[in-house]
């Protein structure tokens, strides 16, 4: 299976990717966890986007805060699909961020998920890779699955508590 890179713009965001993280870990999906910025070490930025394809890399997911143009700068450099988590990390609480990476010129999306939404950033990478991946499909079915029924449970117990 191709690999997912979580990459963030500081370690500072890695306490909003731990979803993400756990979530690729329970599906057992390969991935490396980076921290590269699109404006403190923008050359790094280039040099892993452009090299991600024959790195083994199938998705990309990319976080950032504050004026956050690391999605958009990889993504302008692969045409791997690329994720975007806006961060929450200034005293705009996150919509600068969002703004700042969904906002994509035509030609070079990012598709972009809720302010610090990771866990969403990484069933959709799953969602990519079980294109080919019937296993990881398969284990994605049982996932929607068991949500359904936890809520259908939860229903039915507020629904009894209040009859
Ligand atoms: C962004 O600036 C980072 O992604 C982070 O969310 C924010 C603040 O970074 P630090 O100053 O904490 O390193 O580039």
């Amino acid at each position: 299976m191709k690999k997912v890179a979580i990459v963030m713009g500081s370690d500072s965001d890695l306490g909003v990717l731990t979803p993400a993280i756990d979530k690729l870990k329970s599906f057992s999906i390969p991935h490396e966890v980076r921290v590269i910025s699109a404006h403190r070490t923008p050359l790094q930025a280039i040099e892993f986007a452009s090299k991600a394809e024959e790195n083994g890399f199938g998705v990309i997911i990319a976080a950032a805060g504050k004026a956050a143009h690391l999605a958009g700068v990889l993504a302008g450099n692969t045409t791997l699909p690329v994720i975007g988590i806006p961060v929450k990390a200034s005293v705009l609480d996150g919509m600068d961020a969002l703004l700042a990476t969904v906002q994509m010129p035509s030609g070079i999306p990012v598709a972009t998920v809720a302010i610090d939404g990771s866990a969403n950033a990484a069933i959709l990478a799953a969602q990519i890779l079980a294109l080919s991946d019937e296993n990881l499909a398969s284990e994605l079915k049982k996932m929607r699955e068991k949500m359904t029924s936890d809520v259908v449970e939860k229903d039915k117990k507020i629904k009894a508590q209040f009859e």
